[in-house]
């Protein structure tokens, strides 16, 4: 074996990528993002120890957040990337020690006592960092229960990095989600710790998941206001144009910014496509639409837009030689060959000038589709409509909801869930986040007493939106168990920002969640059987047999 990563859902054979990643990543980024979590989760250790003493360093939360970001599905190919990052958390970890030493604090690394090998780990070349893959991989945890809840916490972490990374570039911090983030790292190198303490780990990071997402549900809507019923354009102009992907909502304003003006007009795509709902961002005339579907389609409609990419995180596949030249990546996303757009400096912003330049000399986008779709029912806009949407539900009008959330991937086994939505009945809603919802959002399911049976509240971080919707039910229908409600949820995931999706509704009480299309790899029986158990955790069956089901029939 020359690579092992389990972390999506689209891991080779249901176990795990081997040879090469279906993603597209190759051994050595694979290896090298292992080896990056090794040293993070020394640095973690280290950072705790430190924190003991009353030494804290900011670097410490950059480069974890920004580090276990950057080893998220489809953000970052660019093997240069892994290597300065090692070197980095390596080189903050014994800075910390430094400081440590000075009050008289010395971390036992050899002998009795000896600590995690990831805290003394030491390599400054591409080569060197490679040899220490065989410990830093998710292999070398032999218990299949103890590397299935620290894959996890692990996972949820990334997802809950890139959510605080978004919400810190709209100047919104939390040091208590930092502070956990630090301590649950190292918590996964702590032999000491079984599968039951594991457990509540894990569970504790769906209670930090919630935290992170009502933070960055905070930083979006007072940056740029709430999100409101919207009908978004799918046809093209004339114009040059720029296609804007990834979930960066700064990256996006200050995009739109340096456009006015310049006759280029801007597009979404994927992720991008809620920023539409947002009052801030529909001021600017050149903000033009949506154009195309989710990311496993880009291949085709990166090639058909013409005019600059903009990757401002996942998920990006590897690019064509075709139109690579004009795919640039930002922040945690990253291609070799691409053009890197550099963080913005304090109090600055990011420069656009050449994708602007470049822009300018491309055709206008190839038409891909046109008509409308309708959006942006996060939870401000749906608290404006809850009086009717409580009476629908009353009168029968509405039956049941159904929560479809997460992530869309190429597998061909996810028909299902464009199947599943026209096969449900006419008297249910679906509420949806995410770049799921691609597999039925433009099907014209119609409306019920004018509310949309697709109600999408936005990126998959508006899950968030998704949960307060249900509890603001729960209230109206003054149910004392959300699990009481006629809401069933039947969610898509892909990568590891829904992996904290999930576990921020397990905290949250949310029971017999069906995901799909397929269970994760880096579950173990053990493991798969306590979220079984315990939350009612499930997989999905044919639409038909899941429909009676849910609807109880
Ligand atoms: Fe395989 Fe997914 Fe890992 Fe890529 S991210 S190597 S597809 S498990
Ligand atoms: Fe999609 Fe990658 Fe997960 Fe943000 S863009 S939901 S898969």
């Amino acid at each position: 074996m020359s690579m092992f990563c389990h972390q999506c859902q689209e891991a080779a054979k249901g176990t795990g990528c081997t040879v090469k990643g279906v993603c597209g990543k190759d051994e050595t980024v694979s290896n090298l993002q292992d080896v990056l979590l090794y040293a993070l989760k020394g640095l973690a250790f280290v950072a705790q120890e430190a924190r003991k003493a009353g030494i804290t360093d900011r670097q410490v939360s950059e480069a974890l957040i920004e580090g276990l970001f950057a080893t998220i599905t489809n953000a970052n190919f660019d093997k240069a990337v892994f290597i300065s990052r090692i070197r980095e958390a390596i080189s903050i970890r014994e800075e910390l020690k430094k400081h440590l030493a000075l009050k008289g604090v010395f971390l036992p690394v050899q002998g009795k006592g000896r600590l995690h090998p990831s805290i003394d780990f030491h390599a400054s070349t591409e080569e060197e960092m490679l040899s220490a893959w065989t410990v830093a991989s998710f292999l070398a945890i032999e218990d299949p229960d103890v590397r299935a809840l620290r894959s996890l916490v692990i996972f949820g972490l990334k997802g809950m990095a890139a959510y605080m990374e978004h919400a810190i570039n709209l100047g919104k911090n939390s040091e208590d989600v930092l502070v956990f983030m630090e301590r649950a790292l190292a918590a996964t190198i702590d032999d000491t710790l079984d599968a039951n303490h594991l457990t509540a780990l894990v569970l504790e990071t769906g209670k930090y998941g919630v935290d992170a997402m009502a933070l960055l549900d905070a930083a979006n809507t007072s940056t740029y206001g709430n999100p409101e019923p919207t009908t978004v354009q799918l046809g093209v102009r004339n114009n040059p144009g720029i296609l804007i992907s990834g979930h960066d909502l700064k990256d996006l304003e200050e995009l739109l910014e340096q456009t006015q003006g310049t006759g280029v007009d801007v597009y979404t795509h994927g992720e991008m496509l809620p920023a539409h709902y947002y009052p801030t961002f529909k001021k600017f005339p050149n903000f033009v639409g949506n154009y195309g579907s989710a990311w496993w389609k880009q291949v085709e409609e990166f090639e058909a837009f013409n005019g600059p990419i903009f990757l401002t995180t996942n998920c990006l596949v590897p690019p064509k030689e075709s139109y690579k030249h004009r795919v640039f990546t930002t922040g945690e996303a990253g291609y070799p060959g691409c053009v890197h757009i550099a963080d913005r400096k304090e109090g600055g912003k990011k420069d656009f000038s050449a994708l602007i330049a470049l822009a300018k000399n491309c055709p206008a986008p190839t038409s891909l589709e046109t008509g409308t779709i309708v959006g942006g029912f996060a939870h401000a806009a749906v608290d404006k409509v809850a009086p009717v949407v409580v009476d629908a539900v009353k009168n029968g009008a509405i039956k049941r909801f159904f929560v479809m959330a997460g992530c869309d991937g190429r597998q061909k086994g996810r028909d299902y869930y464009t199947e599943f939505a026209k096969a449900l009945p006419e008297d249910t809603v679906i509420l949806t986040a995410g770049c799921a919802k691609y597999r039925y959002n433009k099907l014209n399911l119609g409306d019920i007493g004018g509310i949309p049976r697709v109600l999408d509240a936005g990126q998959c971080n508006d899950s968030y939106s998704l949960a307060l919707t249900a509890l603001k039910l729960k209230e109206a229908f003054g149910a004392s168990d959300v699990n009481d409600l006629p809401i069933s949820f039947n969610i898509a995931w892909y990568e590891q920002k829904a992996v904290i999706v999930l576990l921020a509704l397990l905290y949250l009480g949310f029971k017999n969640i069906h995901l799909g299309p397929t269970l994760p790899a880096f579950l173990s029986p053990n493991v798969a059987k306590v979220l079984v158990d315990n939350f009612g955790i499930a997989g999905i069956g044919t639409v038909q047999e899941d429909i009676k089901l849910f609807m109880g029939a």
